[in-house]
């Protein structure tokens, strides 16, 4: 039967405050989780994933879960191991041991970012191409999704991987013209990697239909997804602002943008 109860994680966030807005009206009940209050939320569970106590109490009884809280953008090894890799590990434990059937892991582009983007006439980037990640949070994102992979196989914990692009209200750069995905169609993709009748583990990029789009969408397609927006209309402007993409760039060569040539923060 179709989920119904939702644990959204990270529901203060930027995407977590979209999503709350938007997935009630696909008939969801959202419970919220984030290491911060929500202002207007009193409902909201404030915990940190760190707390596997209150994890397995706030998966209770859920029939899914959507999985956005962590750090967002590169940081410290040590931040990223407690928020994203330890934190990531205890929701599934305790998704495991509460019964939990599916999770939505946000996952991310970074996962694939040094990936060379394509340019005029090549192929989309397939869903399957090498990891290749351009960060450490790059790298937990991996971790997120071979973790995914080992609660399918091993405990029959379903996951949906979504190796989002850019998910803001508007695009704002001219890579976000081929990684945007405009909120409403997050907030399809979300529910279509609800709903889906697919078991184990299925990844997927998430954006809109863009006209420039730089991976393969037909993945997230076949779990009924159907995109409705396109960044195009604001393209003119974008490139005129800021000028084409230069693929002799290193900050414009590949699918993770600037992530790939931002100075490195490790170790601390
Ligand atoms: P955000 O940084 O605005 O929100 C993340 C939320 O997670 C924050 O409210 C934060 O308080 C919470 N959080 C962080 N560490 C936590 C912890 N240890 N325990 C509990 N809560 C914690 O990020 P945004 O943009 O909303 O992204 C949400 C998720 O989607 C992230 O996992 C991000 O990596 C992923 N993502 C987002 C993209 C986007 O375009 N917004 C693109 C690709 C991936
Ligand atoms: C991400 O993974 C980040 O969470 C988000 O803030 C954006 O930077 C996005 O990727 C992007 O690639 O634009």
């Amino acid at each position: 039967s179709a989920p119904r109860t939702i644990l959204l994680t990270g529901a203060a966030g930027g995407l977590g405050t979209l999503m709350r807005g938007l997935l009630p009206a696909y008939g969801y009940e959202l419970r919220l989780l984030d290491m911060l209050p929500i202002e207007g939320e009193p409902g909201a569970i404030t915990a940190d994933l760190a707390d596997r106590d209150a994890l397995r109490e706030a998966v209770r009884g859920v029939d899914a879960i959507v999985h956005l809280a962590g750090i967002s953008l590169e940081s410290t090894f040590d931040k990223i191991l407690q928020a994203n890799i330890q934190g990531t590990y205890n929701l599934y434990e305790a998704a495991r041991e509460e019964g939990v059937r599916r999770i939505v892991f946000a996952s991310s582009n970074h996962a694939v970012g040094f990936t060379p983007r394509p340019q005029d006439g090549d192929p989309l980037i397939p869903i399957d191409t090498p990891r290749r990640p351009d960060t450490l949070y790059g790298l937990s994102k991996c971790f997120g999704e071979d973790l995914a992979q080992l609660y399918a196989d091993r405990h029959g914990l379903d996951t949906v991987s979504i190796r989002i692009g850019s998910c803001f209200p508007e695009p704002t750069t001219v890579r976000m013209l081929s990684v945007w995905m405009s909120p409403a169609d997050g907030a399809r993709l979300f529910h279509a990697a609800l709903t889906a009748d697919v078991s184990g583990h299925t990844v997927v990029y998430g954006s809109s239909a863009n006209t420039r789009l730089w991976w393969d969408l037909a993945p997230a397609r076949a779990l009924g997804y159907e995109p409705q927006d396109d960044s195009e209309p604001f393209a003119a402007a974008l490139l005129a602002a800021q000028g084409p993409l230069d693929p002799g760039e290193p900050a414009h060569a590949n699918l993770g943008g600037a992530f790939c040539t931002a100075p490195p923060l490790w170790p601390h």
